[in-house]
């Protein structure tokens, strides 16, 4: 193919499986009385579908074969349809149901009778689709099936797609946290920093995840169901050109409950192994030495260490470091303010302080994150957990420590009532965003070279006779807003810029 189509990976929303819609057949939902003929004629009575024996026949029956099929290569695909009344057990919708849901056999097939579905084919008489978006993205959302138009759904789990899935990046935020560590709280309060930018979409669940909005002050502790997501699009100003570009995040909450040893992660945190970003949320209030300042009485500390062989083991972290972005987020910072290490300190003490949010531009200053990570080790390190530290740096490859207050107090102690003041709860988020090419740095640099003033039109002869020419010395301001991945290009060609 010549022309690269402007495809993403697409990422679904239930059952958290990343594809491309270039390599795989899609699926769409059939409208009421319509039926796939290649599916059979749909059986009066179903049949109560087996359950399946192993977990590991589960996973293998979960996943659908990787290749894209057309009748114009092998596995061809029949697509006359023939009209009959009813539906049929999706046997993918009854897997999901109860594999990924926890419902019980009754509540999944009842929920999985749905009208039948057929594949894309592009070579079907039967179906019509815009070619404009089939040129420019190698894909189609919306077909038009024998005069009916439908939506397409996972080709996996066969829930339906997000509406812009394939054509705007899709990133999956997964939190991790021990009970009571502040994960559900953290989200509302990102949620409503960034609300001006939001919309939500999907599945309407935004409230199981901003409870500030519901009226709600603090929430019970979350469910140790599987949780749905939360799918938001989100408008990223370009500070070069003013411009907004959209992405689409997918929020997934856990309760700290399920995140204590490898199995409970392996049978609900579905969403972690495809995660775009994981923040890692720690709970300060559980160590001792703040636990005494607060006049709290703590045993339970040892229980939110366990969380790194959980996540260890579940990542299978010893051969090969993980390689998703993770943030861990000391939460509740509040609560350090009266720590000998903050409050002796000026420098350090700005950190844990509310601080005015007001001209803040909406971009990633790294020197900024690497003095919070190097500032919260040395806290971690003083306190003596150390050992937090060194897990961090044996299970995470590409990683920094955060220090946030999602409420800016602590309701424990100073009551329900207080004002929502959220201190810094923007930078794990915005730095994780920035590590998958979703936001900007800055980069400044005084930039010295030497004007020969004789301008080389073969830059090869610059390593030869000309490079002995020295010239005036002459300094320049460099200055640009850059993604990550284009950070080299864009310096080598405003120093070129600067020198010619
Ligand atoms: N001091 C202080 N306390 C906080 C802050 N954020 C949350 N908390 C407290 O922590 C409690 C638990 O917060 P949640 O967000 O529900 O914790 P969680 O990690 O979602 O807990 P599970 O759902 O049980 O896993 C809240 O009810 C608050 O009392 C904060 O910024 N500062
Ligand atoms: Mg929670
Ligand atoms: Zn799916």
């Amino acid at each position: 193919m010549a022309k690269r189509l402007k495809c993403e990976d697409i990422v679904c929303t239930y059952c958290y499986e990343r594809f491309s819609p270039l390599k795989l057949n899609m699926h769409y939902r059939l409208a009421d009385g319509m039926v796939n003929p290649l599916h059979g004629e749909i059986p009066v009575e179903e049949e109560k579908p087996e359950e399946p024996e192993t977990k590991e026949q589960v996973e293998n029956e979960f996943r659908i074969s990787s290749r894209r099929t057309s009748r114009r290569s092998a596995g061809a695909v029949n697509s006359a349809a023939k009209a009959i009344k009813g539906k049929r057990l999706d046997e993918k919708l009854f897997k999901f149901y109860t594999d990924r849901m926890g419902m019980g056999a009754t509540e999944a097939q009842s929920r999985a009778m749905q009208n039948d579905f057929v594949e894309f084919d592009v070579d079907s008489p039967d179906i019509d689709y815009d070619a404009t978006e089939w040129k420019t993205y190698g894909f189609a959302e919306n077909i038009v099936y024998k005069g009916t138009k439908l939506k397409w759904i996972c080709p996996y789990c066969h829930n339906p797609l997000v509406s812009g899935a394939g054509k705007k990046k899709m990133l999956l935020f997964s939190v991790i946290g021990d009970t009571n560590a502040g994960k559900t709280v953290y989200f509302s309060a990102l949620q409503r920093l960034i609300g001006d930018n939001l919309l939500y979409i999907g599945n309407d669940d935004s409230d199981d995840y901003n409870f500030f909005s519901s009226g709600t002050r603090l929430p019970s502790s979350t469910n140790t169901k599987p949780l749905p997501s939360c799918t938001m699009m989100y408008l990223q100003k370009n500070p070069e050109t003013g411009e907004s570009e959209e992405y689409i995040l997918i929020f997934c909450d856990i309760a700290g409950e399920n995140c204590t040893s490898e199995e409970k992660l392996k049978r609900t945190a579905f969403n972690l192994p495809n995660s775009s970003g994981i923040l890692f949320m720690i709970d300060p209030t559980r160590f001792e030495t703040i636990a005494t300042i607060l006049g709290k009485k703590t045993n339970v500390e040892e229980d939110q260490h366990r969380l790194f062989t959980a996540v260890y083991n579940f990542f299978d972290a010893g051969g090969r470091k993980l390689k998703i972005p993770t943030a861990i987020v000391i939460g509740k910072s509040d609560v350090l303010r009266k720590h000998h290490y903050f409050d002796s300190d000026e420098d350090k003490k700005q950190y844990v302080l509310p601080y005015s949010e007001s001209g803040k531009e909406n971009i990633v200053d790294l020197n900024v994150t690497d003095k919070v990570d190097e500032v919260t080790r040395g806290f971690l390190k003083t306190i003596g957990k150390g050992v937090y530290n060194s897990n961090v740096d044996m299970i995470f490859d590409n990683k920094k420590y955060f220090l946030v207050s999602s409420l800016g107090y602590d309701p424990e102690r100073e009551g329900d009532g207080n004002a929502i003041m959220p201190n810094r709860v923007e930078e794990p988020f915005m730095w994780l965003l920035f590590q998958n090419d979703a936001a900007y740095s800055h980069h400044s640099e005084k930039y010295t070279y030497r004007a020969t003033g004789i301008k080389l039109m073969n830059t090869k002869l610059n390593k030869g006779i000309f490079s002995k020419i020295k010239g005036k010395e002459v300094e320049k301001d460099i200055s640009f807003y850059y993604r990550k991945s284009e950070f080299e290009t864009k310096l080598a060609q405003k120093r070129n810029e600067e020198a010619e």
